[in-house]
């Protein structure tokens, strides 16, 4: 039977990938099993030949993230993770799942069976983290997601905007311009630094040699010391 995953849940996935781009999918699943297909289940394809449920392998991933984004999306239905179920209808209370699956290696997701909720592209809003990483936030996700553009913005369903991608390439522009000038000011003042111990290296040298007193080798070195905390 020719079948589809739900466009919807495609567009989950690929965020979901495009994210966490080395997460485990050992335990991801599509279409139902032979077992599936005995009873009623979102992984059975429907009259649409849709699959409108999708297993995310927990593995490699942020659960609590994914279940976040997932309940915001107008496609939503319910979800079932670590032996606890949670519906939209119900306000997304979690309760006991007692299944025959603990569902304790992949969280199940499954929209609402309407073709609506299937053909809706919308994103969920996994890539619009805050991602920058001066104020501490996820800078991982932030070279994924550049590597995302740079390897094919246009194939990423529910992809940033143009303006989204100028916007994030200014950013890390700008951070890499204060990279280059932090860069530049500590070189100068190894620079600096290298230069005064030679002068000293120097003062040392000659009042040894009998060329300084202790009395001008003391002043000079004052002036030197004086000289590169100016500098700095
Ligand atoms: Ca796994």
């Amino acid at each position: 039977m020719a079948w589809y995953l739900a466009p919807s849940l495609s567009v989950l996935r690929s965020e979901v990938d495009t994210r966490w781009p080395r997460r485990d999918k050992t335990s991801d699943g599509t279409i139902g099993d032979t077992a599936h297909q005995e009873r009623a289940s979102d992984h059975n394809p429907n009259s649409r030949e849709s699959v409108d449920a999708w297993d995310m392998d927990k593995d490699g991933v942020d659960v609590d993230a994914v279940i976040g984004a997932f309940q915001r999306h107008p496609s939503a239905h319910y979800w079932i993770w670590n032996r606890q179920i949670a519906d939209k209808d119900n306000g997304w209370r979690r309760q006991a799942y007692d299944g025959e699956s603990p569902h304790t290696a992949h969280v199940h997701f499954s929209i609402r069976q309407t073709a609506a909720a299937e053909q809706d592209r919308r994103s969920w809003g996994l890539l619009e983290d805050d991602m920058d990483f001066r104020d501490g936030g996820d800078g991982e996700a932030l070279i994924y997601r550049l590597s995302a553009l740079v390897t094919g913005a246009a194939t990423v369903q529910g992809g940033p905007t143009k303006g989204e991608r100028v916007a994030l390439i200014e950013r890390v522009n700008s951070t890499l311009s204060r990279l280059d000038a932090l860069t530049a000011r500590v070189e100068a003042l190894g620079a600096a630094e290298a230069q005064r111990d030679a002068a000293l290296r120097t003062l040392l040298v000659e009042h040894s040699s009998g060329q300084l007193d202790a009395e001008a080798v003391v002043r000079r070195m004052g002036e030197l010391l004086a000289a590169s905390a100016t500098q700095s």
